[in-house]
């Protein structure tokens, strides 16, 4: 039923991307910023624990050469954050490597959980495709991952356990009012460490129109 369900959604998909009048598409890897948070539909933050506020991260910069970082202030230090890879190809570093596929996400030393926030432009159905991978080859990455709708309803809750083994998650299509949102999150998993926690995330939400 799954691989039924997952070639249905492809088709969809496919039958979407194929029309003259191209849907529209948010890319949280193609559309990521490092001018503005919130940029547009995507924000970058995190949660001190679960169910606390939703908090922007304040600081951007570079880490790494090529790397684009959201996180807490002074910066490349301890702290939840979210990373592009600007480099057009897999970065490695320390104990990680990042695919440009994907952004990268760290959950806090605190237990932090780092957000990636899609919200609702307009009212209407869409589709959704969601990845995750552990970046982190020595420990390996272990954390939990989530997504979930307007901070309460959980539409996926995973543990990443792996190296460069992704996980995909298809649901189907879902309606939303604009304002709605749609995180993806992370923490650090049932080891209560954040160490060598690198988590690669992508987000892809095509609009079916309005309802
Ligand atoms: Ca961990």
């Amino acid at each position: 039923m799954k691989l039924l369900k997952a070639v249905a959604i492809t088709i969809m998909l496919l039958l979407i991307i194929s029309q003259a009048a191209p849907a529209q598409i948010y890319d949280a890897v193609k559309d990521f910023s490092i001018v503005s948070n919130p940029n547009g539909v995507w924000s970058y933050g995190y949660l001190a624990s679960w169910g606390a506020p939703f908090t922007l991260y304040t600081w951007e910069g570079t880490c790494f050469t090529g790397m684009n970082t959201w996180m807490e202030p002074p910066g490349c230090g301890p702290s939840p954050s979210v990373s592009h890879n600007g480099t057009g190809k897999q970065f490695c570093a320390q104990t990680w490597c990042f695919p440009p596929s994907y952004l990268g996400t760290s959950p806090g030393p605190n237990g932090e959980l780092t957000v990636i926030r899609w919200t609702a432009p307009s009212s209407g159905t869409f589709v959704m495709r969601v990845k995750f991978v552990g970046m982190d080859w020595y420990f390996p990455t272990s954390t939990y991952v989530y997504v979930v709708r307007n901070s309460q309803r959980l539409l996926l809750q995973a543990p990443i356990t792996s190296y460069e083994w992704p996980l995909l998650f298809y649901p189907e299509p879902i309606k939303l009012f604009a304002g709605d949102t749609i995180d993806l999150m992370v923490d650090w998993g049932k080891d209560g460490s954040y160490i060598g926690d690198s988590t690669g995330a992508e987000l892809k939400i095509w609009s079916l129109g309005q309802h």
